[in-house]
């Protein structure tokens, strides 16, 4: 048991036979539908029907009983091929398959997969191995892998894929390796999932030999034309680019005095005449003395309306940069006049890599559910980038992928869900985490009970514990630099950006701790629409989850249940352990339920999660005591590392900020 089937574990090639399988036509697509039931749908007859009737549910399908079959239609065949997985997982976790009255439309058009992949191999905060792609071995040699890729990703409705990294390189758009793109798009095309390429802005001058790369400059402009209609002669159905301009370093219009909507609308003409779109990422920040937290509201604000209708902003979750808990990034509903799409990271950057169990599904829906107030109550992120309260001509929510070409595909077995719970909230983002989970657990383990309510209560409180035992009440980037795995808070870069230094972040010293975002500080609170300005900005008010993002607190400060920021910040560190070892036994008492070599990785990786977890605690603990001068509580784990040992520790795991 390797893990490598995924959730994907129907009953292996008894299914029903082709008679019992009424369909008209036969394209790739119903082809691979037909062979999903054959191989494993056990229950009545079906009909796939195209009804062109249906177009309302934009890619979507109706699953009926009707006498004694199951009829599902769709205007579109992969509508039908998202209906047979429908009833597929149903038998799967064993669910009813008969009585059935289902309409499912997709919350988002555009449900993709962002692959932070190099040219090279290596991935870019990958945890799972290598790259999936191997750019050398194509176009001739084609891995068993992109298929079943494909057929995961459509399993669970994922529809689009952006190849590689967005700090891309020119080279991604040389003709040699579009033709391997061809070769993938061609594998994906029949599982409905269009692939998009993360783009360099300096291609022109560096492949093309342009003297610039100025948006506003014919030449450049002709080269970008002929690029598409390059790629479109190889890929009809290409979907379009992913941007990363003028940001860390990277290229973009802003070199040549120019703005992100001149950049992004120059690319969005000539992909505009194929049906292809932009997404243009904010993930924009400088070194200036200017909050971090509010660069990216700052250039965005003012551009409002200036991008064609082909253009989404890619906005991450929070406005620093993937933490285990931000606030809400505020250029969610700012953006008035253009349509704006989340950007996730499932792969865990900041949430111990693939060595810990941190199940993503909560923080998605944290960020989904998230009220902006843009247009009044009721303005949350689902809504404003779904299309309900803006006119968003394609809407769109992406993720940062965990898939390399481990044999499991996500390093961890338990990061699975976390690829499934992202495509499951891009279909439908009412559906809760849950159960997803309930789902994932069925398909991926098994339905025993005995296994599925403690393993279930494990993920469910997964994503809390890592706040805990990492960066409770609002703290946020406190990790060691580079690689971002374990603690560093007294990080603190002389002479580099201010804003790539842990100490910027927490601003401890002997009065408290915290970044001041209010009015007496930097005011990225009047980012928020009122009335979540007033709510942040008053320490009253502020949830204490979001407390030291917010506010810098003195150490005795009072918590709503009385005890002071410093004893409560030692409470969380103390919970965030505790749940880890509770973790551990709970796996522990699985093993007669799963089979014995996913037990014992998982096993393995949860020692590690405690080892971490305690590492976390003594380092924030004893250092930020250094400020408080206050004692831990006496009624926690006593600390079993010194700071100084701390503080020596030299992780080799590469990468820059
Ligand atoms: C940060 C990563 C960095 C990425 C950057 C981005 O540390 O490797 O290149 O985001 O999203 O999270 O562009």
């Amino acid at each position: 048991e390797d893990g490598s089937q995924l959730w994907l574990r129907f009953p292996v090639k008894n299914g029903v036979s082709a008679d019992k399988i009424i369909v008209k036509g036969n394209s790739p697509t119903l082809n691979i539908a037909k062979k999903e039931l054959m191989n494993h749908w056990q229950g009545q007859e079906i009909e796939l029907r195209t009804d062109k009737s249906l177009q309302n549910l934009k890619g979507g399908y109706t699953i009926k009983s009707v006498q004694n079959k199951l009829v599902i239609s769709a205007e579109k065949e992969i509508g039908l091929l998202y209906g047979v997985y429908h009833i597929l997982r149903l038998q799967q976790t064993k669910s009813a398959v008969t009585n059935l009255n289902i309409t499912e439309k997709p919350s988002y058009d555009v449900r993709i997969l962002n692959h932070w992949d190099n040219l090279d191999g290596t991935i870019e905060r990958g945890y799972a191995g290598h790259s999936l792609w191997k750019w050398e071995d194509l176009p001739k040699t084609i891995s068993p892998r992109y298929e079943e890729y494909a057929r995961a990703n459509a399993s669970i409705g994922i529809n689009a894929a952006v190849l590689n990294n967005v700090n891309a390189s020119p080279n991604m758009l040389r003709k040699d390796y579009l033709e391997k793109v061809k070769v993938l798009a061609d594998i994906f095309r029949p599982y409905g999932i269009k692939v998009y390429l993360s783009v360099n802005f300096s291609s022109p001058k560096v492949l093309g030999g342009l003297e610039n790369s100025d948006p506003l400059n014919k030449d450049v402009q002709r080269w970008w034309k002929d690029k598409a209609s390059e790629i479109y002669k190889l890929i009809p159905d290409f979907g379009g680019f992913l941007v990363k301009a003028n940001s860390e370093g990277q290229p973009g219009p802003q070199d040549y005095g120019r703005t992100h909507a001149d950049g992004a609308n120059m690319m969005a003409d000539v992909l505009k005449p194929y049906g292809g779109i932009v997404m243009w990422r904010a993930f924009v920040y400088s070194p200036s003395k200017e909050d971090r937290a509010k660069q990216a509201y700052l250039e965005f604000v003012p551009l409002d309306g200036k991008f064609r209708d082909n253009v989404i902003i890619q906005i991450k979750n929070g406005p620093v940069d993937f933490q285990p808990r931000e606030a809400f990034n505020p250029l969610f509903g700012a953006l008035k006049k253009t349509s704006e799409m989340v950007e996730f990271q499932i792969t865990q950057e900041y949430l111990g890599f693939s060595n810990h169990l941190v199940y993503l599904a909560p923080l998605f829906k944290e960020t989904l559910d998230s009220d902006t107030y843009s247009n009044g109550k009721g303005s949350t992120i689902a809504k404003i980038t779904d299309g309900t309260l803006r006119p968003a001509k394609i809407s769109a929510i992406s993720a940062v992928s965990n898939i390399g070409k481990d044999k499991n595909w996500t390093g961890h077995h338990f990061a699975q869900a976390n690829w499934y719970a992202f495509g499951r909230l891009a279909w439908n983002h009412g559906v809760t985490s849950e159960q997803i989970a309930d789902e994932w657990i069925k398909m991926t383990f098994t339905d025993n009970e005995k296994f599925i309510n403690p393993v279930k209560e494990m993920m469910l409180t997964s994503r809390e514990t890592a706040v805990d035992y990492m960066m409770p009440l609002g703290l946020h980037h406190i990790f060691a630099s580079g690689h971002h795995y374990g603690p560093e808070p007294w990080g603190d870069y002389k002479g580099g950006r201010p804003d790539w230094s842990p100490v910027y972040y927490h601003q401890a010293n002997a009065q408290g701790i915290g970044f001041d975002r209010t009015k007496s500080g930097s005011n990225a609170v009047s980012d928020y629409f009122p009335p979540l300005n007033e709510i942040y900005g008053n320490i009253k008010t502020c949830p204490e989850n979001l407390l030291l993002w917010f506010h810098h607190v003195p150490w005795d400060y009072q918590m709503k249940d009385g005890k002071t920021l410093w004893e409560e910040l030692s409470y969380k560190y103390d919970t965030g352990v505790k749940n880890v070892r509770e973790y551990q036994k709970i796996w522990d008492k699985m093993q007669p339920y799963v089979d014995e070599e996913r037990f014992q990785n998982v096993q393995s990786k949860l020692k590690i999660q405690a080892k971490d977890a305690v590492w976390w605690k003594d380092a924030c603990l004893l250092y930020f005591q250094t400020f408080s001068k206050m004692p831990i509580p006496y009624d926690i784990e006593r600390p079993v590392h010194e700071l100084e040992d701390l503080k020596k520790i030299k992780l080799n795991m590469g990468h820059h900020n």
